[in-house]
C-alpha cells in the first residue's frame, strides 16, 4: 500500500475544510432563506443596530383587562403588552411578496427622518422596497434619510387599513387613526412627542427610546443626526441620568404610551409598522 505523502495529506485537508467553509457558507444562505420566508419575504438583522434591554413596564394581554388598562395605564408610561395576536389578516396583507404584487404600482411619499420630516418626491411602492429599504448607512445623515410612514393616501389605501383591528385597549375620550410605515434596518424617527399612540410591528423588531414629559433629555439629539448615527456615538455615552427608558417591539406584541411622551425608534431589521395616533373625539 502506497502511503501519502504530507503533501497530498494537507491538499485533502485543505480541501476538506474548503469544502467545509463552503458548506457553512450554504447553511448559513438557507438559514436566511427560511427566516426571510417565515418573515413575510422581510430580511432579518443586517444593521448593527442589536436587541436592547427593556426597561418599560411588561404586562402579559392575558393579565391586562380593558378596565385596568383604562383605570392604571392610560397615563403611568410606556407598556408592552405582550400576547397580542389581533392582526393575522392585516399581516398576510403586508408579506413583501403580497405588497409588491398586489401594490407596488402605487405611488408612497417619503420623509426625511429628522425632527421637522419633510416629505420628499413620491416613488412608487415597488422601487422604495426593491431599491430603497437597504441598511442605513452611518455616513448617511438624517436629512438624506427617506422613510416611509403616515404618509399614506388614506381612501386610495382603505381596503388595506381596513383589514388593520385597532387595538381593543382604549383611552378614554379618545379615537384611534392608522399610520402605516416601511422601513430599512438602522432607520429610525429621532425623539419627538405627540398625544397617546399605541404601536405595532408586523414584521421586524424595532427599538423604542423614551423619556417622560417631565424630563426634556434629548442629550446628544440634533436635527440632521441620524438614529442610527445617536445610537453608535451618543447612547453610549450616556449614565444613569441621562439614558432614556427603552424596550424592543416585536410582532405579536403592543406598545403603548401616554401624552406627550418623547420618543424615537430604530429598526433593526426591515419593518412593517402602525402607529395608532389617538385624538380626543369630536363632542
Ligand atoms: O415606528 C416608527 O419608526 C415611528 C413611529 C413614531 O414615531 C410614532 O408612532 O410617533
Amino acid at each position: 500500500m502506497r502511503i501519502p505523502m504530507a503533501s497530498q495529506i494537507c491538499c485533502l485537508l485543505v480541501g476538506s475544510s474548503m469544502l467545509l467553509a463552503l458548506l457553512s457558507a450554504l447553511c448559513m444562505v438557507a438559514e436566511e432563506d427560511e427566516q426571510t420566508s417565515q418573515n413575510g419575504g422581510w430580511k432579518k438583522g443586517g444593521s448593527l443596530v442589536t436587541l436592547g434591554p427593556c426597561t418599560i413596564t411588561r404586562v402579559n394581554a392575558a393579565n391586562l383587562s380593558l378596565e385596568n388598562f383604562a383605570k392604571n395605564f392610560v397615563d403611568a408610561g410606556p407598556v408592552l403588552i405582550e400576547g397580542i395576536d389581533n392582526n393575522q389578516e392585516f399581516r398576510r396583507e403586508c408579506t413583501r411578496d403580497n405588497l409588491i404584487t398586489a401594490y407596488g404600482h402605487r405611488r408612497i411619499k417619503l420623509t426625511t427622518a429628522t425632527s421637522t420630516s419633510l416629505v420628499r418626491a413620491p416613488v412608487s411602492l415597488k422601487y422604495y422596497i426593491e431599491n430603497m429599504m437597504q441598511a442605513q448607512s452611518v455616513q448617511t445623515p438624517a436629512n438624506e434619510s427617506l422613510y416611509h410612514f403616515g404618509d399614506t393616501d388614506r381612501e386610495e389605501w382603505k381596503s388595506v387599513f381596513d383589514l388593520y383591528n385597532f387595538p381593543a385597549y382604549q383611552v378614554p375620550g379618545m379615537e384611534p387613526m392608522i399610520s402605516f410605515g416601511l422601513a430599512g434596518p438602522g432607520t429610525g424617527v429621532p425623539m419627538h412627542f405627540h398625544g397617546p399612540t399605541f404601536a405595532q410591528v408586523m414584521y421586524g423588531r424595532k427599538r423604542w427610546f423614551f423619556y417622560p414629559p417631565s424630563q426634556d433629555f434629548r442629550v446628544g439629539y440634533h436635527s440632521d443626526l441620524s438614529m442610527l448615527q445617536w445610537y453608535l456615538e451618543e447612547y453610549p455615552l450616556l449614565d444613569d441620568v441621562t439614558r432614556p427608558l427603552e424596550c424592543t417591539l416585536e410582532p405579536n406584541q403592543l406598545l403603548y404610551f401616554p401624552d406627550r411622551w418623547w420618543h424615537s425608534t430604530l429598526n433593526i431589521d426591515e419593518s412593517v409598522f402602525v402607529s395608532t395616533f389617538l385624538s380626543p373625539s369630536p363632542s
